[in-house]
């Protein structure tokens, strides 16, 4: 949290689209030593989920983002597709992308009102305790997003991983 608080905080929608009605949170990056940490940390729950090893993708470090009053994130999926390589290529934004979604809570519940993370298919909303870990598949049909948040600031952090499967190669 104090390095959230530091940190300079910059503004960034989401896959190529900078459009603030998608997403108004503002972020600062992880530094990769504390980035291994928290994978490494999260990596026995993902392989007893989902059989695959988290692994650190280099070019695309792992984020904290602040939500203040009124900010959510329209429903999404995590999966990079031409759509979203066009969009970069022509504003400039990062493509991000991965294989497993790491969500990190950092803050307590009690702290924001609204905010849940919902997922679409089966619907599901979630506001776990701080330190929770929810992981889940970066792909299109995992649609997600953020309800908007109506007091307070909701903190997360978010790692984006490739998935390195035993025996693979
Ligand atoms: O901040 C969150 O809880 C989720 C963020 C999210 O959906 C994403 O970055 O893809």
């Amino acid at each position: 949290m104090d390095h959230a608080k530091a940190g300079t905080a910059r503004p960034r929608s989401y896959q190529g689209v900078i459009d603030e009605s998608l997403r108004k949170s503002e972020y600062i990056e992880v530094p990769p030593a504390l980035e291994e940490m928290v994978i490494a940390h999260c990596a026995a729950h993902v392989r007893g989920h989902f059989g695959v090893t988290p692994a650190r993708k280099p070019a695309q470090p792992a984020v904290i983002y602040r939500y203040g009053p009124g900010v959510g994130f329209v429903a999404h999926h995590d999966e990079v597709t031409d759509v979203e390589r066009e969009r970069a290529r022509t504003n400039g934004q990062p493509v991000v992308g991965g294989d497993v979604t790491l969500v990190i809570w950092l803050n307590t519940p009690d702290s924001y009102g609204g905010g849940e993370l919902f997922f679409k298919n089966p619907t599901q909303d979630f506001k776990p305790s701080c330190g929770s870990l929810i992981a889940f598949p970066a792909t299109r049909d995992h649609i997600h997003g953020v309800r908007p948040i109506t007091r307070g600031e909701r903190v997360t952090l978010v790692v984006r991983t490739d998935a390195e499967v035993a025996g693979a190669r």
